[in-house]
């Protein structure tokens, strides 16, 4: 009698089983405000912590000159390498959890920030939606995506299969000072 019921619950067939496809999402992190160097080690922690998420790789900091409105403090970035399930809507909203739970204050476009979180590349994807952009739209021209991207992400690709490498050799590393890894 057990073993008939056993048997009626064997496993489902081939099409009905359920596969979790995860993909990898780069993500760009930077701060500066109240101690940005903690506050960018703090995040790495928390999106290891995000559902169904797994931090893979985490670059090294680096001091960077602001972008945006004059008179900001220098910036910390870094990037990270996450494996994720979640679709990127669900991560963006955990990247946002992340920021507000920073005391993140939106006030100007590209001013100062506790904590911004940036989906930079979302496996192979491209998003073009109103609250989404993946590729990162200035990925390409910032020097302080494109180092941290590459020290964890040496094949990193864009969709259109242009290397991240290529990328950071255009640029330049005016205003970029890497800090020893984990300072
Ligand atoms: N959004 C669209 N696509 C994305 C994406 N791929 N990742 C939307 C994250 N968010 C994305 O973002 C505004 C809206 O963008 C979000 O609601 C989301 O739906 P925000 O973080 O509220 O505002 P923001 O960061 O001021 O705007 P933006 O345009 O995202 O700026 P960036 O590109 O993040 O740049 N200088 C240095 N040295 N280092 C920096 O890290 N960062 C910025 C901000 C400016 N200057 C900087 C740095
Ligand atoms: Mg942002």
């Amino acid at each position: 009698m057990i073993n008939d019921r056993l048997s009626s619950m064997s496993a489902p067939p081939e099409s009905k089983k359920i596969i979790a496809l995860s993909s990898h999402a780069y993500i760009g992190l930077g701060s500066n405000l109240d101690n940005p160097i903690q506050h960018v080690r703090a995040a790495f922690k928390e999106l290891d912590e995000i559902a169904d998420t797994q931090l893979l790789e985490q670059s090294p900091l680096y001091r960077s000159a602001p972008v945006g409105p004059a008179g900001q403090p220098d910036y910390i970035n870094a990037c990270a390498l996450l494996q994720t399930t979640l679709a990127p809507l669900q991560l963006l909203d955990a990247l946002q959890a992340i920021e507000n739970s920073h005391q993140r204050v939106r006030k100007e476009r590209w001013g100062a920030r506790t904590l911004d979180l940036d989906l930079l590349l979302f496996g192979q994807q491209t998003i073009d939606t109103q609250r989404l952009q993946v590729p990162h739209p200035y990925l390409a021209e910032r020097n302080f995506v494109l180092y941290p991207l590459v020290d964890i992400g040496i094949k990193a690709h864009l969709p259109s299969g242009e290397p991240i490498a290529k990328l950071k050799q255009a640029s330049n590393n005016a205003g970029l000072e890497r800090l020893e890894k984990n300072s």
